[in-house]
């Protein structure tokens, strides 16, 4: 992606959580959105960790296809947190998303970049490489989860 698309990505992001210009969009509507996101991306980062602790066979082509999902979906989370949907239906993220949005962001912003890393990696054909890419993205899921996420 280029750095210039990326930059107006992220900005129009960032505008949708602070400015509430999806203010029509119900909180409710917002949560089940962002769960959608998140279910998607853990439906496609199951079977790469099963296949990085070898209880799947080492696939790729699968692996690849995977990781592009993941670093596409990491994109389209942010706008799912607009102010206010921290309640309006059952939601696991915590009130502490809006009062430190831009730690929030950076957040964020590290599984976006270690996503993309790893979509690159897989994307080659050192399996190390993709392993070492992997474990720097669930480090990137897990450091947010921590501060942000309620204890299921
Ligand atoms: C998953 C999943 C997460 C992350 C996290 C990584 O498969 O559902 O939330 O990985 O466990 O540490």
């Amino acid at each position: 992606m280029r750095p210039a698309f990326a930059a107006a990505m992220l900005a129009t992001a960032g505008f949708v959580l602070s400015a509430g210009v999806t203010a029509a969009v119900k909180p409710e509507t917002a949560i089940h959105y962002r769960q959608g996101v998140y279910h998607a991306i853990a439906w496609n980062f199951a079977p790469m960790n099963a296949m990085v602790r070898g209880k799947q066979p080492w696939d790729q082509a699968d692996f690849a296809r995977r990781a592009a999902r993941v670093a596409f979906y990491s994109q389209q989370l942010l706008e799912g947190f607009p102010p206010g949907s921290d309640a309006g239906a059952k939601t696991d993220a915590k009130p502490a998303i809006w009062q430190n949005t831009a730690d929030f962001k950076a957040k964020m912003q590290a599984f976006q970049d270690a996503s993309a890393d790893l979509a690159k990696a897989a994307a080659g054909s050192d399996v190390e490489a993709s392993k070492q890419a992997f474990a720097k993205t669930a480090e990137a899921c897990k450091s947010c989860h921590e501060k942000y996420r309620a204890e299921d």
